[in-house]
C-alpha cells in the first residue's frame, strides 16, 4: 500500500471534502490505474493505493467491482466507482474547486471524450493483438501507424483550443491524462512488439505533445521505472 500526499495543498481546498479518504485499488503497470492517479495528482487530492495481485484477485476487488472484476476501482465515501474514464469524470465533478480537467463547452467536452476513447480503445486493442500474436503482424503494424496519423490530425485542433498540454505548463487536461497513462507502454510496444513509433517529421504535433507530457513531473511521477516496465512487458509479450 502506498500513500500520495500532494506537496502543496491549496488552503481553500483544505476543507472537509478534501479530507475525505480516497482509496484506489490498482496495479502499478496498468495504464487504466495510472490514468486515475494522474487525475488525482492533477487535482491535488491525497489518496492511498492498494496494489492488487491480478493473478489472485482480492475479496476487496471482487466486492468493489463485481461486474468487471477489474482494476482500477476508486473507493470514496464507502462507495466504489469503476471504469477508469468514468472515475476521472467522477473525480473532476466531485472536486469542482480544484483545477478542472474537462473543458466547459459541450463541443470541447465531446472532442476530448472522443480522443480519449480513441486512444484507450486503439492502443489497448493493438497492444493485445501484438502481445498475444493475434492477427497478421504486418496488419497490426499498419494499424499502429494509421492510429498515430489520426491522432496527429486530431492534436492540431486540440492544441488550438488549448486542450492539450503545452511545453512548460503544469496543469493537465483530460486527454493529457489519458495519453500520459499510456506513455510507459510505447517503448515496450517497439522493443517487444516490433511496432514502429512515427518519426518527428511524420507527426510533429504528436511529438510536441508527448515532449510536454514527458517533461511534466505530475504525469511522470506516476510512471513505473523502465526496469519494472520492461520486466512486466517481456512476460506479457511471452518473451520469458
Ligand atoms: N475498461 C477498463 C479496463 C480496465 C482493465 O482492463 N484493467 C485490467 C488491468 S490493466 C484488469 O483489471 N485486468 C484483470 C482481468 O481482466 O481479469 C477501465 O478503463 O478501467
Amino acid at each position: 500500500m502506498s500513500i500520495y500526499i500532494p506537496n502543496a495543498v491549496d488552503e481553500q481546498r483544505e476543507s472537509s471534502e478534501m479530507m475525505d479518504e480516497v482509496k484506489l485499488i490498482s496495479f502499478l503497470l496498468s495504464p487504466f490505474g495510472r490514468k486515475v492517479e494522474i487525475a488525482l495528482r492533477a487535482k491535488g487530492i491525497a489518496y492511498q493505493v492498494v496494489e492488487e495481485d491480478l493473478k489472485n484477485k482480492s475479496e476487496i476487488l471482487l466486492e468493489a467491482n463485481p461486474v468487471y472484476k477489474k482494476i482500477p476501482v476508486l473507493i470514496h465515501r464507502g462507495r466504489s466507482i469503476c471504469e477508469s474514464r468514468l472515475i476521472v469524470e467522477y473525480i473532476d465533478e466531485m472536486w469542482p474547486s480544484a483545477h478542472q480537467l474537462f473543458p466547459q463547452d459541450p463541443y470541447d467536452r465531446y472532442l476530448v471524450r472522443f480522443w480519449a476513447d480513441f486512444l484507450d480503445h486503439k492502443i489497448r486493442g493493438i497492444g493485445i493483438m501484438c502481445a498475444d500474436q493475434k492477427g497478421e503482424m504486418e496488419i497490426v503494424r499498419e494499424e499502429y501507424k494509421e492510429m498515430w496519423s489520426r491522432v496527429e490530425s486530431g492534436v492540431g485542433e486540440l492544441e488550438k483550443r488549448g486542450m492539450v498540454l503545452c511545453e512548460g505548463k503544469r496543469q493537465v487536461n483530460y486527454v493529457d491524462v489519458v495519453m500520459g497513462s499510456w506513455m510507459p507502454w510505447f517503448v515496450p510496444l517497439e522493443t517487444c512488439g516490433g511496432l514502429v513509433f512515427p518519426s518527428l517529421d511524420d507527426c510533429p504535433a504528436l511529438h510536441r505533445w508527448l515532449r510536454a507530457l514527458a517533461r511534466n513531473t505530475l504525469v511522470t511521477s506516476t510512471f513505473p521505472t523502465s526496469t519494472q516496465m520492461m520486466d512486466y512487458a517481456r512476460k506479457r509479450f511471452h518473451l520469458q
